[in-house]
């Protein structure tokens, strides 16, 4: 019997079994949660022997280790199923009992995991390594509420906790890799002594590779008291204060990213990290110890990267480690861990470089504090261009700290690392140059091409058999197609039917051009630089001018504490409401904000898109991954020369990407003028208009100061340039129009834009990093390379 008949019947029998086994019911009355269950269960069953065997299989092989805060996997099981090829076959066994695996996979809830661009791409890179047969575990928490659900209530942002925790179908326990960690307390002679611990349990989600040949594992820590109960408390009557222990435990992973503004939140926050970076490098050299390495040979087995600053404490921790706990001489200690560490990162915004008031680090973390107060001096010892210190103005400086002891330190974009060496890590760049390389980001083309478009993924099968999802830069040998009238109609076909698709899940509008701007709400990506051309175009439309009809779909979500972010959004809802109800320009434009924007709306999205936002002050973006999605899917770009835009325009073709705006150089000088933003309004009579309608409430009817402080800070100190490039922007957008009415020249921009966006696949990311950061090879005879 064919493999795939095999499965299909194992399939068939094993999820009725599940099904009754795990929730007690019988297929006729099973509803799709109750089969998403058993299929969670049987997807154990098999990744299980795979798993197993990758484990042993690159037992003495160097392997990476990537430390997150945030790994934003989305859901699991499609991916799964994909990659073990079972995805027919759980139609098929499901179909027989009239059941749909499109809404078995839907009950399965996005794991709040995470947060943006540097979560995602640490969920393709775990994927890509498990692709290439590359041993690989990605540490990170496991937040029992994330981030938090987004809802929108009279256009508002509203929070909720998300819960999703009861449906975490894959993971698996594994009491044997907890790790108790200490907080706090006092050293003598050189040792630790912590007066709080908190134990740390593992968690395991598998991320099978492409052909489910390899697993990669993702450890996922949740806290738990040490002592969890006090049974004296208890009976002398505190029945609660008996089980505070628990509820303090807990607290260090209930949300990503807790509110720093005030102290509580920092040592919060502070721990949090700490938690992730004790546990993983305890879990490290356990596993390195385990299989007879020792420490001398620590990186030629152990490639630890740290995604951003905050798992930066690994470094001290792993220091610490070595030395008090294995007696390595210190410099010796601090010479393994910087060969072990790398670390990426993600922004150039001054707000996001962490930096620990010195206090909050001596209560908590004592020991490290005298770590990383060594560390600072012998670098400034051993370096004669004195770059600075770590330690600075009464904070410790994460990001120095994650510079000074990696071995290499990369940025996620060309552009972007530039700017790195010029700006933030110029001092250090010099100290050491070599130290900081490029790896721009990429996107794993299983899940953001073949998972998300079947569509497409059928057509490019056709035409190549199915072996491009690994080699996805052979799209290329498509391009003749570009002059097949037939083949871009088809192209064009799937497109629509993706917009069908977005329509029955989110009740959007078909027939207009779907401009696309998704990401998290920030000033410096622009969403209010859009909305203002939205404005525009609303007025022009009134005034008698033709532009293409079109759907402008925000989403995104704003950090809780971030006020102005949050305007943004009520703002889009209040022109939203005005412009979809008038009747003079509702067949024309229309405007639509999805609430919760997660994964899998992603992944609805992305493939319906016709135009991809990607439109953030240049300069300010390092890379992003979204604009990578867009153009993979055939959407090419209105964008700055910011982040990967630049490499993408240059992959896609000058002719195939809407470029506008300043350059970062330029930007920088025009932001130098104190005036710049007055400038650029006194000449623009469509933007001073636009802004003018946002000022005086004519989006807010019933409260015309609603907007007025969104529109004076773009008046007045408009940091993000806003006034400055809009006209450009507006100018980009008409070529937009024109290229769109003419659907033949549009249907070869876009297919222009997935052909030749293969180069961005997080795999060949990976390559790059296993070269130049980690020194890594994949098990010989596994993955599918
Ligand atoms: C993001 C960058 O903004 C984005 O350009 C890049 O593509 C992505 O990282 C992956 O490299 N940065 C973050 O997500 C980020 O800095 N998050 C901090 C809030 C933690």
């Amino acid at each position: 019997m064919p493999k795939d008949t095999v499965a299909a019947a194992d399939l068939g029998r094993d999820l009725p079994r599940r099904l009754m086994a795990e929730r007690g019911v019988a297929p006729e009355e099973a509803p799709p949660g109750a089969w998403a269950v058993a299929l969670g269960s049987v997807l154990r069953e098999r990744i299980g022997p795979v798993w197993v065997d990758a484990r042993r299989g690159a037992r003495g092989a160097k392997h990476v280790s990537y430390l997150s805060m945030e790994f934003l996997v989305g859901r699991l099981m499609g991916d799964a199923l994909r990659n073990l090829g079972l995805f027919d076959e759980a139609e098929e066994a499901l179909a027989v009992h009239g059941v749909r695996l499109a809404d078995v996979l839907a009950e399965e809830p996005d794991p709040a995991l995470g947060n943006g661009g540097l979560g995602r791409l640490a969920a393709c890179f775990l994927e890509s390594l498990a692709s290439l047969g590359v041993p690989a575990f990605g540490y990170g928490l496991r937040y029992e509420h994330g981030l938090f659900a987004q809802s929108l209530e009279g256009g508002r942002q509203v929070e909720r906790a998300d819960h999703w925790l009861h449906a975490d179908m894959l993971s698996v326990r594994r009491p044997a890799r907890d790790v108790t960690v200490g907080f706090a307390g006092h050293v003598a002679n050189g040792a630790w002594h912590p007066s709080e611990f908190v134990d740390a349990r593992a968690h395991d989600v598998p991320v099978p590779g492409w052909g489910g040949e390899w697993c990669a594992t993702l450890r996922l820590w949740q806290p738990a008291a040490h002592e969890p109960f006090d049974l004296q408390q208890f009976n002398a009557g505190d029945h609660v204060g008996a089980q505070e222990g628990e509820a303090r435990a807990r607290a260090l992973a209930r949300v990503l990213y807790p509110e720093d503004g005030h102290e509580a939140g920092q040592a919060l926050r502070l721990k949090q990290e700490y938690l992730l970076c004790a546990a993983s490098v305890a879990d490290v050299l356990r596993r390195h110890e385990a299989a007879g390495g020792t420490s001398a040979d620590l990186p030629d087995r152990a490639a630890i990267q740290m995604n951003d600053t905050h798992p930066a404490l690994a470094a001290p921790e792993l220091v610490r480690l070595l030395a008090d706990e294995r007696g390595v001489e210190m410099g010796e200690a601090i010479r393994i861990a910087r060969a072990c560490l790398g670390y990426t990162n993600h922004t150039l915004l001054p707000e996001a470089l962490e930096a620990w008031p010195e206090g909050l680090m001596w209560h908590l973390l004592p020991r490290h504090m005298q770590i990383i107060c060594e560390i600072d001096a012998r670098h400034y010892a051993e370096t004669p261009q004195r770059p600075g210190s770590v330690i600075d103005h009464g904070v410790v400086r994460m990001g120095d700290l994650a510079f000074v002891m990696s071995h290499r330190v990369n940025g996620v974009s060309a552009l972007h690392t530039d700017l790195m060496k010029r700006t933030v890590f110029e001092g250090l760049h010099r100290a050491h140059p070599g130290r900081i390389v490029n790896q721009t980001n990429g996107v794993t083309p299983r899940r953001w091409l073949r998972g998300c478009n079947p569509g497409l993924a059928a057509l490019y099968d056709e035409a190549l058999g199915p072996g491009w999802v690994m080699e996805p830069e052979r799209l290329r040998e498509l391009e003749p197609m570009l002059d097949d009238a037939g083949w871009l109609d088809r192209f064009m076909e799937v497109k629509r039917a993706n917009q069908a698709r977005l329509a029955g899940a989110c009740g959007t509008p078909t027939g207009f051009m779907h401009d696309v701007h998704v990401k998290r709400i920030h000033e410096y990506k622009r969403q209010h630089l859009n909305l203002l051309e939205t404005i525009a175009l609303w007025q022009d439309l009134r005034d008698g001018g033709e532009h293409a009809p079109r759907l402008k779909i925000f989403a995104g979500k704003a950090a809780p504490g971030y006020a102005l972010a949050k305007e943004i959004i009520r703002a889009i809802n209040d022109v939203a409401a005005v412009v979809n109800a008038d009747p003079a320009t509702r067949d024309r434009l229309r405007v639509a904000f999805l609430p919760d924007y997660d994964v899998s709306l992603a992944e609805l999205l992305i493939p319906a898109a016709d135009l991809s936002e990607q439109i953030s002050t240049a300069g300010k973006e390092a890379s992003g991954t979204g604009n990578m999605k867009f153009a993979l899917n055939g959407a090419p770009t209105v964008g700055t020369l910011d982040g990967a835009n630049v490499e993408i325009r240059e992959h896609v073709g000058a002719e195939n990407f809407f470029l506008f705006g300043l350059t970062a150089e330029e930007a920088m000088k025009r932001r130098a003028l104190p005036d710049h933003a007055a400038r650029a309004i006194v000449v623009s009579h469509r933007l001073e208009r636009a802004l003018d309608a946002l000022q005086r409430g004519a989006f807010s009817p019933g409260e015309p100061a609603r907007h007025a402080s969104l529109a004076a800070d773009i008046r007045r100190s408009d940091h993000f340039l806003v006034a400055s490039d809009f006209d450009d922007y507006w100018r980009a957008q008409r070529e937009v129009d024109a290229a769109f009415a003419d659907p033949a020249r549009w249907a070869r921009m876009a297919v222009a834009n997935a052909l030749r966006s293969g180069w961005f696949s997080s795999d060949r990311t990976i390559r790059g990093y296993m070269d130049e950061v980690w020194n890594v090879a994949p098990v010989p005879g596994l993955g599918s390379r």
